[in-house]
């Protein structure tokens, strides 16, 4: 229920923050600290950014829960996840934690969606209106969208016409839905298809999995962790938590210093066979250093992730297709998933598989999905079919600069963001998590704190200097393009249709979405951008 009530006089703000995940709290907390008015407006009734929508059975994050939470010691000393991965449900537990002891709600209006924002060049600065009316004024808007806050739902003939339940996974609904004795049709076999598989295969009473694309999915390792496992963590914490600055992802773990080609055969065996044992991320960016650069190097990944997998699935037509002999794709240029059973589900005989590119789906029913071979029927239909990534969250509100033109307009020939957190022509208006930043190969609450730092760091700056006014040049965000694309260019990336590339949104432009040169290069460059007095911006 919406309980905002509807106010009369426009509120001033310092800062407006869009979005109350890990990257806009971080920036509540932080300016507010240091002596900002600011607030933010969240569309969700609850805190969290993708842990508020994305509560489908089974989600779950893909980081290990002691490095995937804010690296502050007052947060960390009292809270425990009791799994190694934990569920969105300990998700949101933490994030009341957090709220707890930063008191952070008050300034927080949810069930606020941000409609629009436009630029007074006169006062430098932003009016923000939300879909409610409310508006504000703010010095400055600090987006923190998220890379996945615009899910993507394919225009399928029909969808709208099937009787039963039909949710998006990132806009799930919140009092939940049971899957027991259902007939259930999973599109997608992203992350959330394969989260959401894995649990509906418990007690569905046919799970029917769409596929078009094999995921390449990694073991995770699941543990539950009891009190001594709490402590033995909470005694590494401190060093986990530093090592995340030097590593590519803002992990703590990093790619091997040595080439898969260059090691002998057993060395490279007994390599995949520790980080494979390992689990989670490690067998994709812990691995040796050119296996997303190397083709020849790549394929040796491969081969060892197509084997360990197809070991696992008992019928061989079934295996062919979720662990193709030949690769759809590089190993790791499209994200992988965390698995626990996924493999394993396609032996029960309640689970079956739809290859899309034999049987594409031609309508959805009033009661099923029509393929191009057969018709059949379901009771919950739910679409595990991403989002547009990155970009989406940010040019889902209208926002205009100084030319009239929207950002929607300027980056639908492809995104241009210098250091990814500012574009020409949008002055005052800061993302974290950004287009071109390293967001999404990146542990998010390492880059929520770590860039979101560098944001507040430029802010407090800007009020010392008695500046009122921070733009990109074109120039720069030109040039910050380019050095994306020449990063991207030796690896394998462009070699997958991934939301990496843009390629999963039917006429988004192909370019890399992300900074492919890693954390601690990217940090390279803001410091020497800093250090310059902010050389890419003009301060005024
Ligand atoms: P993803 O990873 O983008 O996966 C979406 C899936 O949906 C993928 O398998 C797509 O197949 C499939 N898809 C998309 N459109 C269609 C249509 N029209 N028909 C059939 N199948 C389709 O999204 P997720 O939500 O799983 O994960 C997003 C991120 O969240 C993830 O990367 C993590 O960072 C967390 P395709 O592969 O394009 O052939």
């Amino acid at each position: 229920m919406n309980t905002n009530t509807p106010d009369t006089a426009v509120e001033e703000l310092d800062v407006l923050v869009v979005g109350a995940g890990f990257a806009g709290l971080h920036q509540l907390d932080r300016l507010r600290k240091l002596g900002f008015s600011v607030k933010i407006f969240e569309a969700g009734a609850g805190l969290g950014g993708i842990w508020y929508w994305n509560c489908y059975p089974g989600a779950r994050v893909d980081s290990e829960g002691a490095i995937y939470q804010y690296a502050r010691e007052d947060l960390w000393r009292d809270f425990d996840y009791t799994e190694l991965y934990p569920g969105w449900q300990e998700l949101r537990r933490y994030f009341e934690h957090v709220d707890g002891k930063l008191d952070l709600s008050r300034d927080i209006r949810f069930d606020t969606r941000v409609e629009s924002a436009v630029f007074d060049a006169d006062a430098n600065t932003w009016t923000v209106r939300a879909t409610d009316g409310h508006t504000v004024t703010a010095r400055y808007v600090v987006l923190c969208t998220g890379f996945g806050s615009k899910p993507y739902i394919p225009p399928i003939d029909g969808l709208d016409r099937f009787d039963g339940p039909c949710h998006h996974t990132g806009l799930w609904p919140q009092e939940g839905l049971d899957f027991t004795g259902k007939r259930v049709a999973v599109i997608g076999t992203g992350a959330s298809g394969v989260q959401v598989a894995q649990e509906a295969a418990k007690d569905a009473a046919s799970l029917t999995i769409f596929q078009r694309t094999p995921i390449q999915a990694l073991p995770m390792r699941q543990k539950q962790l009891d009190a001594a496992a709490h402590s033995d963590l909470k005694k590494g914490m401190s060093d986990r938590f530093a090592r995340r600055i030097d590593s590519f992802s803002g992990f703590d773990f990093d790619f091997l210093p040595k080439s898969a080609l260059e090691v002998s055969e057993e060395e490279r065996r007994e390599t995949y066979e520790k980080l494979w044992e390992e689990g989670g991320f490690r067998f994709w960016l812990g691995t040796f250093n050119d296996v997303l650069f190397d083709q020849a190097a790549n394929d040796t990944a491969y081969a060892f992730w197509r084997d360990k997998t197809r070991a696992r699935i008992a019928d061989p037509v079934l295996a062919e297709k979720l662990a193709p002999e030949v690769a759809a794709h590089p190993l790791g240029v499209k994200r992988p998933s965390l698995e626990q059973n996924f493999y394993d589900i396609f032996n029960q005989d309640n689970v079956h598989l739809v290859d899309l590119r034999e049987t594409p789906i031609e309508s959805v029913t009033e009661t099923g999905i029509r393929t191009s071979d057969t018709e059949q029927e379901f009771d919950i239909i739910v679409l595990a079919t991403g989002f547009d990534a990155s970009t989406g969250g940010i040019t889902a509100i209208d926002l205009e600069g100084t030319d009239g033109q929207t950002l929607r307009e300027k980056w639908s020939e492809g995104v241009r963001a210098h250091l990814g957190v500012a574009t020409a022509g949008f002055p005052n208006l800061l993302f974290v998590y950004g287009p071109h930043s390293p967001s999404g190969f990146c542990n998010g609450p390492t880059c929520a704190e770590i860039q979101g730092d560098l944001i507040v760091e430029t802010l407090e700056h800007m009020r010392e200097a008695g500046l009122q006014r921070i733009e990109a040049t074109a120039e720069a965000e030109n040039a910050w393009r380019d050095h994306v694309t020449e990063l991207v260019g030796p690896t394998l990336f462009d070699k997958a249709n991934s939301w990496y590339v843009g390629a999963n949104i039917p006429g988004k432009p192909r370019q890399m979405l992300l900074y492919p040169g890693g954390l601690p290069q990217y940090l390279d460059n803001w410091r020497r951008s800093a250090s310059e007095s902010y050389s890419g911006f003009v301060l005024s």
